[in-house]
Formats: structure tokens, sequence, C-alpha cells
């Protein structure tokens, strides 16, 4: 066995945030380290929470690991920041309110930059969850906010995923429908200290009651007050009785299925230099080739 990954399923915490940058540097060291750790995988639950800007998903995932720390459960968060123009200075006010778990090796703590991984976003995510789950992570928890493609992938490849909403959002409920209500398992009306908390479950309540799942399950709608860490452990139960219920794991093998797409689209997609995606999209706008013929040629060379 390789030297780090023993390191690692004893419990390093040095050999983990190797590997961990490996993963977020795409270094070659890691996909035979995840190789050999995947056996190990499978026992940590993997929730994903995810929601609009500012909905309080960074406020909500410190207390949920307060009260898993509390029961003596060990935590790994990936927050995938957001470098969108919806949040600026986001990043920092996470990394304060992390802090408090900073000196606690119960709670592993990242951050991934949205901005340049060109889609292999998802790949990172589900590699950085699988080196937690191996490192004997008993909950992974991964934030992203809830607007890109992206997001909505990697919140799709959770055991549990919960969206945070806050009352007042007016059409941004509509507009937030498109990708991730039909994926949220468990909905979470944050700041219900503010007004419109019940309008918005109503409006919630007549979306599911049009929405059917084929697993059968009715999404809870747990309301929070996050900041003060109000509701919280009722989320936490709604998390777990859906987990509990084998939701996740039926949803495992169509789990398993996207990340491979995923991990093959990024491995097939690596294989064709940037500057040849450029030339031939130039070729093709300027009429010099026809695309499929170009598709074509790259096919073969595979
Ligand atoms: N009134 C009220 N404010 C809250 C509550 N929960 C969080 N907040 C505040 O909402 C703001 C945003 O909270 P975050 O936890 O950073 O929200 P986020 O969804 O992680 O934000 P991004 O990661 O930037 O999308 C902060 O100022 C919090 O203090 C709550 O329950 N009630
Ligand atoms: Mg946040």
């Amino acid at each position: 066995m390789l030297e780090v990954a023993r390191k690692i399923l004893e419990g390093d915490e040095r050999a983990l945030a190797r590997a961990a940058s490996w993963i977020e540097n795409r270094r070659l060291e890691a996909e035979p380290l995840l190789q050999e750790l995947f056996p190990r995988t499978g026992h940590a639950m993997i929730v994903g929470v995810t929601g609009p800007p500012g909905a309080g998903k960074s406020t909500l995932c410190d207390q949920l690991t307060r009260l898993l720390r509390s029961e003596g459960k060990t935590v790994g968060i990936l927050a995938v920041d957001p470098s969108s123009p919806y949040t600026g200075g986001a990043i920092l006010g996470d990394r304060i309110r992390m802090q408090q778990h900073h000196s606690d090796p119960g709670v592993f703590i990242r951050s991934m930059a949205t901005r340049g991984w060109l889609g292999g976003l998802a790949r990172a995510t589900t590699e950085m969850a699988m080196l937690l789950d191996a490192a004997g992570r008993d909950l992974v928890i991964v934030e992203t906010v809830g607007v890109g493609q992206d997001e909505v992938e990697i919140a799709r490849l959770a055991d549990v995923t919960v969206l945070v909403l806050v009352p007042g959002m007016g059409d941004d409920v509509q507009a937030i429908k498109a990708g991730i209500m039909e994926i949220a398992d468990v909905f979470v009306i944050n700041k219900a200290d503010l007004p419109g908390a019940e309008k918005l479950e109503r409006e919630l309540k007549s979306y599911l009651a049009l929405s059917h799942r084929p697993d059968g399950w009715t999404p809870k709608i747990v309301h929070t007050v996050s900041a003060d860490g109000k509701g919280v452990a009722e989320a936490l139960l709604a998390v777990r009785e859906y987990y509990s219920r084998g939701g996740g794991r039926a949803r495992a093998g169509q789990i398993w299925s996207l990340r491979l797409r995923e991990m093959l689209r990024e491995r097939l997609l690596d294989r064709v230099p940037a500057e040849e995606f450029s030339n031939a999209g130039r070729d093709v706008a300027e009429h010099r080739r026809n695309p499929y013929s170009i598709l074509h040629d790259w096919l073969e060379r595979w």
C-alpha cells in the first residue's frame, strides 16, 4: 500500500491535507491514491448544501458542524467558493466563521474556487469527498451556490441535498426552480426570523404537491434561524431521515453513473489541448471545416 494511503487511513492530518492538494492541483499522484482508497469509502454521508447567494448556507453548515461535533462525529467541509459576481466578500466571512473549528482536528475544511475549473469542479468535489470518506469522516458537507449548472451537478452527486431558501425571495423561487428544486431532499427555510417564512412554506408546499419523485419521498420543509442555531437539529433530523430511509443509497447507482460520465468527459477533454479547441472553433466559425469532421477526427484519435 502507498505510504500516503496508509497514513491517511491511520488518521494522519498532514497526509490528508497533502492528498487534498493533489486533487485540487490535478496532480497525477491523486489517481493511484484514490484507487487504493476506494475500497475504504462508502461510509460517510455526503450532504450537499446549496441555495442562492447569501441564504445562510455557510452559517447553517457551521451550526450543523457544531451539532455533529457535540455528538462526537467527524466532519469534512468542502466549500465551493462562489467566485461569482453575486458574492464578493463571502469567502472571508466563511473563513472567519469557520475559524472556531480550525483547531479542531475533527473538522477538515477546504475551499475550492469555482474559477478556472472548466467543468472539473464536480470531479474535484467527488474526489475530495471520496478522500474524506476514506479518511473516516462521518459526514462530508459540500456547500455550493445553487446558481450555475456546475453547482447543480455537484449537488446532485450528494447522498442528501439540502436546499437553503430565505423568505422574501419573490421571483427568485421561480428562477431557482429550474435546476435545483427537483433534486432537493430537504428544504430549509433559513432566516425564519424574517417576515415571509410562512408564505414561502406555502409556495414550497404547492410546488411539492405538483411534483412527484420516483423514490416516493416527500421532501421535508424545516424552518431555521441559523444565525442562532434554531431549527438546525430539526434540519439534521430531516437529513438523516432521508438518508436512513435509503433514499441516498437507492440513488447511488445513478449518482455513480453521473460521476463516471463526468470523469470520462473530463479525461476526454483533457486530451485535446486548449489551443486545438480554439483553432477548431475558428475553423468552424470561418467555414474552413465542418464541426462533425472535427469531432470525427478527435474520436478517431481516441
Ligand atoms: N436574520 C438572519 N440572518 C442570517 C441567518 N443565517 C445567516 N444569516 C446572515 O446572512 C448572511 C449570509 O450568511 P452566509 O452563511 O454567509 O450565507 P451563504 O449562503 O453561505 O452565502 P454565500 O456563500 O455568499 O452564497 C450573514 O450575514 C449571516 O449572518 C438567519 O437565520 N437569520
Ligand atoms: Mg457561504
